[in-house]
């Protein structure tokens, strides 16, 4: 097993990894930039390095300022939590090259998975279910054209570098084809500096629901089932569950099934998400997949009582996994508590915490790094709080939710605590009924 573990992250994933290292006795290295200074992962490792200034590039972002904390600090692990250099396929190949684990994939994953043509096209050959459209990237806007006309509008095209909805237009008639070819081209090069796009069978009103699995380094790869991330604001999670109120437990099978193919087809050791599209006939397709863990990993936690940070530390130790699937029998859901004004346009809204009060009781779990007196700063993603309930059912849940989220007290900033209120009360949510539009008509004016 490790014996000293470096985490490459801040926030409330730095403390979540922490608290697991203490419990399985790996000691912890925080870095931290000259903005998190009072941040509590940096109080709570056993060490701490300063790398850098606010701006990621040159503290969170940086390779060798990391890579050098470790050096430093006798580290023999990393683990990058999510987003940062969690998915970059450099420094997971440096780490290799230094002799530090990367508690996630390997470089060749990363990029296999990265390029979302090329993993789609790996889906498949899998026997992994995806969506109609090119067989790879798009020649010529004419090629584009003639498909769509195949395959009948409206249809989608994707920048192959994206992946959150990042480079993609909706087409829904061919005169339309040209302009959203040009912009998605330009967009997708900018951003990615790489413009390949590829096209799709737009799939209207569907539902988002991911698979998680967990890979160990034999070959083994289990699934713990699905979370239902139908509830987003461009293409910003708010609200995840599990179970989905849509999955019978025959389709939870067949994608449990298909996602333990895909990440078998590539290898895949450790923890990893399979984002599927759920159409409104139950027919589910391959969207892309997310080699880290995921923010919204501890719904999954709750109803399959695994720690996914120990199983990802474990695996990555050389540790088999059972190889058990598992079917929830409990019900969870998480709310992301963004400091962020949702009756503004969602408008960051980072400062001082003035007064804090944490809600808690049975079925109530906050993962959280912040405290009274601490001051948000404006350089980072505006989640400061994940409130994640469970309970016997999806009634209890979004009942002990709702009085959680009363019982949260937040002051000096705006939240995102008045949004989930009001969407617990609504009639649409507590049906179970809805898609990935659901928030695109809902009236935020009167949170
Ligand atoms: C789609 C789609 C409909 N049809 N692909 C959004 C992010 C990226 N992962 C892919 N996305 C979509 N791909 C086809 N062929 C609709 C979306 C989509 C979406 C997907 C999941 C959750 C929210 C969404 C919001 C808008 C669009």
């Amino acid at each position: 097993m490790f014996k000293k573990i470096l985490i490459a992250n801040r926030g409330e994933i730095a403390l979540r990894i922490i608290r697991t290292c203490r419990e399985m006795g790996i000691k912890t290295v925080a870095i931290y930039s000259t903005a998190d200074r009072d941040s509590l992962h940096v109080r709570f490792a056993d060490e701490a390095v300063c790398i850098g200034p606010p701006v990621s590039k040159q503290s969170y972002l940086s390779i060798p300022n990391i890579i050098s904390a470790a050096e430093v600090t006798g580290a023999d692990a990393i683990h990058p939590g999510y987003g940062f250099l969690s998915e970059n396929a450099e420094f997971s190949q440096i780490c290799a090259d230094y002799g530090i684990k990367f508690i996630g994939a390997t470089a060749e994953q990363i990029n296999s998975m990265g390029d979302k043509a090329t993993a789609k096209a790996t889906m498949k050959t899998a026997g992994v279910p995806v969506i109609p459209g090119s067989d790879g990237l798009l020649e010529s806007i004419e090629e584009g054209k003639s498909l769509a006309a195949d395959m009948g509008y409206p249809v989608i095209i994707k920048a192959t570098a994206g992946g959150g909805g990042r480079g993609m237009r909706i087409i829904k008639e061919e005169s339309e084809f040209e302009k959203a070819w040009n912009d998605a081209r330009t967009e997708a090069g900018a951003a990615f500096g790489n413009d390949g796009l590829y096209l799709e069978k737009f799939v209207e009103e569907p539902r988002h629901i991911e698979i998680q699995i967990v890979g160990d380094q034999y070959g083994k790869v289990c699934h713990l089932s699905e979370r239902d991330c139908s509830i987003q604001r461009r293409h910003q999670k708010l609200v995840e569950e599990t179970p989905s109120p849509i999955i019978s437990p025959e389709l939870r099978e067949q994608m449990g099934e298909a996602a333990i193919k895909g990440a078998q087809a590539i290898g895949y050791e450790g923890a990893g998400t399979i984002e599927f599209l759920v159409d409104k006939h139950g027919k589910f397709y391959f969207m892309e997949m997310n080699t880290r863990i995921q923010v919204e990993h501890p719904i999954t936690e709750e109803v399959t009582d695994f720690d996914l940070i120990k199983e990802q530390i474990k695996v990555a130790a050389g540790v088999p996994i059972s190889g058990r699937n598992y079917t929830p029998k409990l019900y969870a859901m998480e709310c992301r508590i963004n400091a962020e004004d949702p009756a503004n346009g969602f408008r960051p809204s980072p400062g001082k915490i003035s007064v804090l009060h944490m809600p808690g009781g049975h079925g109530v779990r906050v993962d959280s790094h912040v405290y009274a007196g601490y001051t948000i700063p404006p350089n980072y993603d505006s989640m400061i709080a994940k409130l994640i309930v469970s309970g016997q059912s999806r009634e209890e849940v979004i009942t002990r939710m709702k009085r959680a989220l009363q019982e949260f007290v937040i002051e000096g900033i705006k939240t995102t605590i008045p949004f989930h209120i009001k969407l617990m009360d609504d009639p649409r949510f507590r049906s179970g009924q809805f898609t990935t539009r659901f928030l695109e008509d809902f009236d935020f004016s009167t949170l």
